[in-house]
Order: structure tokens, then sequence, then C-alpha cells
């Protein structure tokens, strides 16, 4: 079918394509920096991941330095259309200062700035409390050693200042996401003093007031070897949030049980909260974060944003990392996807959804929202390509395989 046939067609259910597709190259997704190398950063030469978070395969090329990843990054970048944002991790620094995390400045990520200036992009940031010798007995925030909080708390600080640093270069304010591992394997004696320390932490972190930066902590459930307690657990940050208003509390879909989905949690932390930050990731059995594909929840969280016209609200932010497959790949088909649900959502004909719903026209409800499923929705999805002047999904891959041929297998791992 023809692009224009299926405008009309959606056009006789009140959808009004040409606003999807435009409305779709303005919403930003912040592209995880940590799927092109396994998340191993470049502090001495990259660390092996810990803090119970794992990539798991060895497929060949992944960048082992800052030209390799800023390469690797440009080129997915020119195959995804529509906004793009880079979500940069703080052992991503590129200096030759000789320094600590808790002495990164702004100096050692000047560099990145300027990448992203130039290819017309801004940056959020991530202090990283994982991958490193002071988190102690997977503690950082939380430890009862006084020494390691303080380490981390500086971390955490001079982060918020660089990503306001970033915000002063790019017009637009940087997301800060804290995640720290901390909590135990197997049963604690107790739990509540843990989760004081942290809370005690968080407050010094985010004592100072900075211009330009969305802060957010990051909930998890359970990680590998910290099963039995995490110390930021989802109602630990959903109060804290709450209880500060420059706060917010991160979403990120493979931190809940297997049968949990955030997608029916967007709308409530969205009747509280301003800004909801999102990590768009895909369990599998566990916080497994392969690559988000185009399946139900996907759809689910799109939806969810925009039928509550949250687009502005929501910070959008891919989490994965899958070494098994090609990661250029795993990055140009992940965020597609997640603009191929956007997409979805844009061509849902909400305004006469949810009249239904309020009349309790149930039938109608769902008779029709199984029937628009059927719509053409991939002749928009291509003609939103071809405007980009993007190859479509199935010529994407010729060009990966072409630089994975050219660059990425003259890399030895
Ligand atoms: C870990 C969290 C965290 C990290 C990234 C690298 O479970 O999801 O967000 O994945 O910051
Ligand atoms: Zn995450």
């Amino acid at each position: 079918m023809s692009y224009r046939e299926a405008a009309e067609r959606f056009a006789s259910f009140g959808i009004d394509t040409e606003k999807a597709i435009s409305v779709l190259k303005n919403i930003p997704i912040s592209v995880n920096c940590w799927q092109g190398d396994d998340v191993r950063g470049f502090e001495n030469g990259g660390q092996d991941l810990s803090g119970g978070i794992q990539t798991t395969g060895n497929y060949p090329g992944r960048a082992r330095n800052s030209d390799e990843l800023m390469s690797d990054i440009s080129f997915a970048f020119s195959l995804i259309g529509g906004t793009k944002r880079l979500n940069l991790h703080a052992s991503y620094l590129i200096t030759d200062r000789k320094c600590d995390r808790d002495s990164i400045d702004v100096c050692d990520f000047v560099a990145w700035a300027d990448f992203a200036a130039d290819l017309g992009i801004a940056l959020d940031f991530n202090p990283t409390l994982f991958s490193h010798p002071m988190v102690k007995n997977n503690l950082t925030l939380s430890s009862p050693e006084k020494d390691v909080r303080d380490f981390w708390v500086e971390h955490c600080r001079r982060s918020r200042k660089i990503a306001s640093y970033f915000s002063s270069r790019q017009g637009s304010p940087s997301a800060v996401n804290l995640w720290a591992p901390d909590g135990y394997k197997d049963y604690p004696a107790d739990r509540l003093a843990p989760r004081l320390r942290l809370k005690e932490s968080l407050d010094r972190i985010y004592s100072e007031k900075l211009d330009g930066i969305i802060d957010s902590v990051e909930s998890k459930t359970f990680g590998i070897g910290l099963e039995a307690f995490t110390v930021g657990s989802n109602e630990f940050y959903s109060y804290y949030a709450a209880t500060h208003e420059d706060v917010y509390q991160l979403l990120d879909s493979g931190h809940y049980h297997p049968t949990e989905v955030i997608s029916e949690k967007l709308s409530a932390l969205l009747a509280f909260k301003k800004y909801l930050p999102l990590h768009v990731s895909r369990p599998m059995r566990w916080d497994s974060d392969h690559v988000v594909i185009l399946d139900d929840e996907l759809i689910a969280i799109a939806k969810e944003i925009v039928r509550n016209d949250a687009l502005e609200r929501v910070k959008i932010g891919l989490d994965y990392f899958d070494a098994s497959i090609n990661r250029i790949a795993a990055w140009v088909v992940g965020v597609r996807n997640m603009q191929k649900a956007l997409l979805l959502a844009l061509l849902e004909p909400s305004s006469r959804f949810k009249p239904m719903q309020e009349s309790y026209d149930f039938t109608s409800l769902f008779a029709e929202s199984e029937a628009v499923k059927t719509l053409e929705w991939s002749s928009v999805w291509n003609e939103f390509l071809r405007r980009e002047g993007m190859p479509d999904d199935f010529e994407v891959l010729g060009a990966i395989r072409r630089y994975e041929h050219e660059v990425l297998s003259g890399r030895n791992a």
C-alpha cells in the first residue's frame, strides 16, 4: 500500500499521519553509549563490568577507546532518523589527567561536549557507581564506611556539575541518573540502617542546586550476587522523589518482577511529578538488558507517553547491552524499535477511544482497538525513513555489514 493510500485510511479514523511523522521526528531518544563497548568505559583501558549487572557474548568488534566509540556512535546515528541524544556514563571520561572518580571534572568531558556539538546532539549523564574498587562489598552510598560513602557522594556531586556544563553547551537540560548497585546477597540483619545511610548520602548529593539538569534515581529489585536485598528499592526511591521536588524517579523496564510492567506505572508517577525519566530495556527472565524489540510492552510504554500527552515530560532513554550481536545493529535496530512503538502510539485514535471509556462503551473500545491494529502503519514508518534520508529496515543491515567489514573486523578485542 502506498503512503498516500495508508494516509487516507488513517484519516478516515481521524488520524493525521503527517502530524504523526513530524511529531516522531522531534521526539528525543537518549541512546546509551555503553552498548558500544559492553559497559567497560575508558578507565585503565576499560574495566570488567561488576555491580550485579552483566554483558554476555563476545561478538567481535567492540569499541576499545574513545576514537572507536565515537566513530561507531557517529555511524550508528547516521542510520537512525529523528532526534538523537547521547547518554554517557562517568566512566567514559576522556582525559590525560590521572584522576579517580572522586576527582572527575568538566575538563574530562569537554571532548564529549565537542563531539556532541559536531553531531548536533545533546548529552545526558550518569555517575558510575560500579566497576570500581571503592565499591566495597557491593556497597557505595549506603556503605557503613564513611570514607566509601564520601567518595561516592563526591563522585555524584561532580557528575551533576558535568551535566550542568553539558546543558550550558547544548541548550537543553541534561538528565543525570543515579543508579547504585547497593545490596546484599543473603538476608540482611538490618534493612533500615543502609537505607537511612543511602538517604543521607542522597541528601548530600542533591543539596546543591544546579542549573540545567534533571536529577533522577533508579530503583531495582535485585542484581546478580545481590539477590536478597537492594537498598534502593522501588518504594525507597518513590518516597525519595515524592519528598524531594527536584529529584525524579527513573523507571527501568528491567528492574521489576517478571510479570510487572512499567507501562502501567507511568501514569501513576505522572500524576505527581513533572518529569519521568525512563530506561527502556528488555528483561528476559531477569534484568538481562536485551536489546528492545517491538513487543507488546514497548508499544504499551509508547502509548502511555503519547496518550497522556507526556512527550515533553517523559525522558526516553535506552538501557541495554548485548555483546552477542553486532553492536551497531543493536543500537540501530533498538532505537528504530523505540521509534516504531512511538509511531504506533501516535497513530492510535486516542481522542476517539478515550470518550468510549468515559461513556462506558467498552464494546466499541474493545472492537475498534483491535480493528486499528490492521491499519497499514508500516507505510507511514517507511515514509518517515524516506523523508529522513534513511535506508529502510532491510537495507540498513547491508550498511552495517559494510562497516563491520571495513572497520570493526580490524579490531582485536
Ligand atoms: C543497572 C541499571 C543501570 C545500568 C546503566 C549502565 O541495572 O539499569 O541503569 O544499566 O547505568
Ligand atoms: Zn537502567
